[in-house]
């Protein structure tokens, strides 16, 4: 059977791929911290320096206008890849971080009040969580969290016991970094707007891995990073409803993002610049875009696909090794290419030192999500993300590598 994405012939178009730790070939699963990139984007990024660079809107010459167009064109193309609907409602920023904060320091801080709530998860980011924590005590709300079932998937029928007209926010990730879950987005945002909430999802780990339309799931607020969607680091970007857009404030304020400006006032452009103050991230842009055609090129229902398969396969083979646990639903529905697991009596630091020592990147820690990893009742976890250019035989060598890792030990 022909193989819907080839990943040997994919690892040929990312020169990083080559890179021979301690001699061994590079087996690289730490895609949810961020992924590779491959030539296309890196050449775009050069193409950029070498033959558009200006700074954009300001100037009436030549290279001006073509570095501008250049941006406004990775703007547009963002818009298309998830279904926006208009280029005004996408707005850069660093990275999905910063897109979360622009949302919380502007519309929350003018719309959530005294005695209001704002939903989140336990298994979020902190990226979705500290921002929230600054509204709440700054404002006098309330957070509110809801937890997982026995499958580590959401518990909805909590979410729906907590949904009343003082919550003003669901603040939800669309796939967790952690335990790979995909998040029924779009009935979360339905049962929230019932209520009259606002719906923001951290898209940072399904906009890579997965088709996603956000106009299909109806939230109010959606952000991403394009780094680890194989652009630049340091260019995020934040989708505002085109309905809501006129009525958030503008966050950063300096050059740019005005329309006029007197000594003692100014009046602002309008959306998207009203909210990209300063000489903006042109050389992200353009290599966000040249990614985006490199995912449209392979296909986003193949690489949702591709993941499946390269994940169930590992799941798989880790469940054979008894000393191995591993946290997340048992089953395939709605799970992304995330693993997460441990290692009996060894720390996820040492697993991962020793993988390391076998060329393969994974990343230990508490990822980011130390609400999750309490709720989970571990320090730390280890954990395998997976992208289009890893296989099964990559796998192969990850499980033969963590078969070893107690051995290091002398305890089997
Ligand atoms: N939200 C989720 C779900 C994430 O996984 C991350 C980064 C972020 C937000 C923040 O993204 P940033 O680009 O603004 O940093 N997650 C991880 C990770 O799992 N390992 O390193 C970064």
């Amino acid at each position: 059977m022909e193989k819907i994405i080839d990943a040997r012939k994919i690892r040929e178009d990312f020169p990083i791929l080559k890179v021979r730790p301690y001699g061994k070939s590079l087996i690289y699963f730490d895609n949810a911290a961020t992924t590779q990139k491959p030539e296309s984007v890196i050449k775009a990024i050069d193409d950029y320096y070498s033959g558009m660079n200006a700074n954009v809107y300001r100037s009436a010459h030549y290279l001006s206008g073509v570095a501008t167009n250049a941006y406004e064109e990775a703007r547009n193309r963002v818009a298309k890849f998830i279904n926006a609907g208009s280029e005004n409602t996408i707005i850069f920023t660093r990275n999905a971080t910063e897109s979360i904060n622009l949302v919380a320091y502007t519309w929350a801080m003018d719309n959530i009040n005294e005695g209001d709530e704002i939903i989140l998860t336990v298994a979020e980011h902190h990226s979705n969580i500290l921002p929230w924590q600054m509204v709440a005590d700054r404002k006098g709300a309330k957070l509110r969290y809801v937890y997982l079932n026995e499958d580590s998937r959401l518990d909805m029928a909590s979410y729906k016991d907590m949904l009343n007209s003082r919550v003003k926010l669901v603040a939800v990730q669309h796939v967790s970094n952690v335990l790979g879950i995909i998040n029924p987005v779009e009935e979360i945002t339905e049962m929230a707007h019932k209520v009259g909430a606002k719906v923001l999802i951290d898209g940072a780990q399904s906009v890579p891995h997965m088709r996603v339309d956000v106009r299909k799931i109806g939230c109010d607020f959606f952000a991403f990073s394009g780094h680890k969607m194989m652009g630049p680091m340091g260019i995020g970007i934040l989708y505002v409803k085109k309905e809501l857009l006129n009525s958030v404030p503008p966050f950063l304020r300096g050059g740019e993002m005005i329309d006029e400006v007197y000594e003692d006032r100014a009046t602002f452009a309008v959306p998207p610049l009203k909210f990209e103050a300063g000489t903006p991230n042109v050389e992200g842009a353009v290599g966000l875009s040249a990614a985006i055609e490199y995912i449209e090129g392979i296909g986003l229902d193949n690489i949702h696909s591709h993941e499946a398969e390269l994940t169930q396969y590992a799941l798989e083979k880790m469940r054979e090794i008894d000393f191995v646990d591993i946290y997340g639903p048992r089953d395939m529905r709605d799970r992304g290419g995330v693993i997460s697991f441990n290692v009996a009596d060894i720390h996820p630091h040492d697993v991962s030192t020793i993988l390391d020592q076998d060329g393969i990147a994974i990343r230990s820690g508490h990822h980011c999500a130390l609400p999750l990893m309490r709720y989970l009742d571990v320090p730390a976890t280890c954990r395998a993300s997976f992208y289009i250019y890893n296989d099964m035989d990559e796998v192969d060598v990850f499980i033969d590598s963590l078969k070893n890792v107690r051995k290091w030990f002398k305890w089997s």
